[in-house]
């Protein structure tokens, strides 16, 4: 399998808020590092570099005023001499104006965000659109003919809705990259989301739409971030009704409860016959996760790659979150080799 990567995400790590303090976020530019090392230890197969891709690609899964946003917001933060980290503070809720985009920046960062889980520092939109053109070069290959391949995305996407950011998320790797396989000539594709945090940007973007099936076993929400969506009930809408589906699990869940999820969703994914799949692929369901809540072990991921793999459909692998980084390499490319035996 090939996988696709750039140094570009080294330009991007910003702070998060944790216990009250700004702190260097768990979105760290050593996960996918230590990812890319793996691949090379094991011989997964060719690192290759991404294709060029602009602007347009990004817009039908976000829309074009958010791209925009993205694309100039630190630009706007740091026209008056600000340095720190960009960071929204205010947020448009219940029967307040969602309607009405801000004119100034610090109004625009809550318009286009769910959380302050996604800091804009002075490089974070090179990194951003690198990490997007990574997936769109791997769902290019696999249109191509490839059986699959592996997009080492970061910035992560999951989280990224049609316009908004959030929970280390920007550009939507995935739904960018199903966009533009359906744009390319695919009929369905399906996103089978396996990151332990519910996947509740794809699911905005596609959520009205038939033509692409979204898929995500995660932490109940009740319990678990982003706690505003991932329910089972959440079934898509209009013409989409029916096309997206949620697999919520408990706390603590292990690899004999989320075979059972998995084996449901890969089911969902099959029915669909879908021209291309592309999985979300986060290895925060691992038992020693700094932030999540399943118990995955590392021989687990390597199931985890063979059920997804008897789909038996052309596979687009783009990274989304896991924050032990010791244990990230293995985990993931474990997902890897285990779809490819
Ligand atoms: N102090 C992904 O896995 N909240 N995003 C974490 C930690 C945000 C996770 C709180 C979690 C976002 C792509
Ligand atoms: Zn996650």
């Amino acid at each position: 399998m090939l996988t696709v990567f750039s140094s570009s995400h080294h330009l991007h790590h910003g702070k998060e808020l944790k216990d009250g303090a700004l702190t260097p976020s768990f979105e760290e530019p050593g996960r996918a590092d230590t990812i890319l090392r793996r691949v090379r230890a094991v011989g997964l197969g060719n690192v290759i570099a991404c294709r060029p891709f602009g602007l347009a690609h990004y817009i039908g899964a976000h829309s074009e005023r958010y791209v925009r946003f993205l694309s100039t917001a630190w630009q706007q933060w740091s026209a008056g001499g600000r340095t720190s980290d960009a960071l929204p503070l205010v947020w448009p809720v219940r029967n307040m104006r969602d309607d009405i985009e801000p004119s100034v920046i610090e109004g625009k960062l809550g318009y286009f965000s769910m959380d302050a889980g996604a800091p804009i520092t002075a490089h974070t939109w090179n990194a951003v659109a690198e990490s997007a053109n990574l997936a769109l070069t791997g769902a290019e290959l696999v249109l191509e003919g490839a059986r699959s391949a592996f997009a080492l995305c970061r910035p992560p996407g999951h989280h990224a809705g049609r316009e908004y950011m959030g929970g280390y998320c920007y550009l939507n790797n995935a739904a960018i990259a199903a966009s533009h396989a359906i744009a390319k000539g695919a009929r369905r594709v399906a996103v089978l989301d396996v990151d332990f945090h519910h996947g509740n940007g794809t699911q905005d973007i596609f959520y009205e739409r038939p033509d692409v099936l979204t898929v995500s076993i995660h932490g109940d929400p009740s319990v678990s971030y982003p706690y505003f969506s991932g329910n089972a009930d959440e079934r898509g809408s209009h013409a989409g009704t029916g096309f997206n589906l949620n697999l919520p699990l408990a706390k603590g869940t292990d690899w004999a409860a989320y075979t059972q999820a998995l084996k449901l969703a890969c089911q969902a994914v099959a029915a669909h016959a879908p021209d291309l799949l592309v999985v979300s692929l986060g290895v925060d369901t691992f038992e020693n996760d700094p932030i999540s809540h399943f118990q995955l072990k590392s021989d687990d991921f390597s199931r985890l790659g063979d059920q997804i793999a008897s789909i038996r459909c052309p596979t687009l692998f783009a990274m989304e979150g896991g924050y032990m980084v010791d244990e990230i390499g293995i985990n993931a490319v474990n997902v890897l080799q285990g779809f490819e035996a």
